[in-house]
């Protein structure tokens, strides 16, 4: 693989490109949440420069000034070239102002790495890796590694790889030879990198066909649950969508200070349960940029969200930038065809706010929830919240049961909420309230009794 971040502690340059399309705030927040994503791979950020182009598809995408002085931050061992229609390289070197690396790197740490927040094609990767002499990355090539550490299911995993495939596959160089060298006896006059890119479209096959088999298990037990009211909780990554659910289902599900901490669907019942019970189920969060193969290969495991009689987005509302996190998640959920039914906003880590902050909050969205998923009366009133909305979808009805129906008191009482009970002479008198599925279950096994 091309692209493998370190493990140790490796120490990062992250670079903006600028385009008048991309400057200023969003620039900055971009590269601020660039910098958590490395952080989360173990990298640390030793500086930050910025680049202004007219657009990120040039062949080389650092002019050759900043490419000066991003070489002196990164030791010098590559070949810069293309000097000759300008200053040469030494003098740029000689003139370039250093100033943009934040004083308290100074004297800075050597960059082991550098990481573009943009995209880059495989050849504009391959260039700047030649002109710097070190690793580099691009946003996608960050966001597939941190993707590729945290798949712990067996769908995860099959996802994640099948998209860091897709992602290698263009960028294969030719390892120890040149592209057009045929090594010998390798049959039908192949190269290396030709072989190697039929073993990534074979493994990428055989993958995909995987992830069919464990997807139509998965189906399976979706069509068994789907009697019960589900509600997914979803948003941008470390929104505290795994902490809310904790909360309010009781569970162990990790919440950590990471981006991406969650990669499979988690499904619990809330808790305390109900009758019948409501499931919940934690989804992966989102990022702005997702690699559009990562949204595809998500696409089974959102399917959580689709089947979701509820959803709640949940936002970290101590983050400045929530709201165009928000139109993320929106254009994510619409790119995998979630249609919502209902749905709540979840303006989460309010003790991070200050009152006055909260309520302008609550004026600017009435119809959200403020919410802390470390405040035991915030949980207690979305569980409210969300049985509230389950018992709506409920229809009452009473019935009949007699007293020689064996087992059916059991079944009701298991799958329905229960509101009244009358003993009569040779029946009970049950009025329920419960899905129309299992109501028409229920009448069904008791005309066949
Ligand atoms: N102060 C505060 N911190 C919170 C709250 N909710 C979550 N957190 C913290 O925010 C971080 C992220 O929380 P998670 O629950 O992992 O977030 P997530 O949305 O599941 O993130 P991904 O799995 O990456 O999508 C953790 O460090 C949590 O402890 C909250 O209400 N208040
Ligand atoms: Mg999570």
């Amino acid at each position: 693989m091309q692209q493998t971040a370190k493990a140790s502690l490796t120490n990062a340059l992250l670079i903006s490109i600028c385009t008048p399309d991309f400057k200023g705030d969003e620039a900055t927040e971009s590269l601020a949440e660039l910098a958590r994503l490395v952080t989360t791979l173990g990298f640390k950020v030793v500086g930050t420069q910025s680049q202004k182009q007219s657009s990120t598809k040039k062949v080389n995408v650092l002019g050759l000034g900043k490419l000066a002085e991003i070489a002196h931050l990164t030791g010098n061992q590559g070949v810069v070239d293309g000097a000759e229609d300008e200053d040469s390289f030494e003098e740029i070197m000689d003139e370039a102002d250093f100033n943009d690396i934040p004083s308290d790197n100074l004297p800075f740490a050597c960059a082991d790495v550098v990481v573009f927040d943009c995209d880059l094609s495989p050849s504009q990767l391959r260039n700047v890796e030649n002109q710097l002499g070190v690793e580099v990355f691009d946003r996608t090539g960050i966001i597939i590694e941190i993707f590729s550490r945290h798949a712990r299911t067996k769908t995860a995993k099959l996802q994640v790889e099948i998209a860091r495939l897709n992602y290698v596959a263009p960028r294969l160089r030719e390892t120890s030879c040149g592209d057009k060298e045929r090594q010998m006896g390798k049959g039908a006059g192949e190269t290396t990198l030709e072989l190697n890119r039929r073993a990534v479209r074979d493994q990428l096959a055989e993958l995909k066909r995987e992830l069919v088999s464990v997807q139509n298990e998965m189906k399976g037990r979706r069509t068994q649950r789907s009697e019960l009211f589900c509600v997914a909780l979803v948003g941008y990554t470390n929104a505290g969508k795994s902490s809310l659910m904790r909360s309010i289902t009781g569970s162990d599900v990790e919440g950590e200070n990471k981006l991406f901490a969650t990669l499979d669907t988690t499904v619990r019942a809330l808790f305390p349960i109900t009758q019948p019970r409501i499931l919940v189920s934690d989804t992966v969060g989102f990022i702005k940029k997702l690699p559009h193969d990562l949204v595809a290969s998500f696409h089974s495991t959102l399917a959580e969200a689709h089947d979701a009689s509820l959803l709640l987005y949940v936002v970290d509302a101590s983050d400045p930038s929530f709201r165009a996190q928000l139109d993320v998640v929106h254009g994510v959920l619409e790119e995998v065809g979630v249609e919502e039914s209902k749905k709540l906003l979840i303006l989460n880590k309010s003790d991070l706010l200050s009152i006055e902050q909260q309520q302008a909050l609550m004026e600017e969205f009435p119809e959200a929830m403020m919410t802390s998923a470390r405040n035991k009366a915030d949980v207690s009133k979305l569980h409210k919240y969300i049985v509230g909305i389950a018992q709506d979808e409920m229809i009452e009805e009473e019935i009949i049961v007699p007293y020689t129906a064996k087992g059916i008191m059991g079944e009701i009482r298991s799958k329905m909420s229960v509101t009244k009970e009358d003993y009569e002479f040779d029946h009970i008198k049950v009025t329920v309230r419960s899905s129309a599925i299992d109501l028409a279950r229920l009448k069904k096994r008791m005309l066949s009794l």
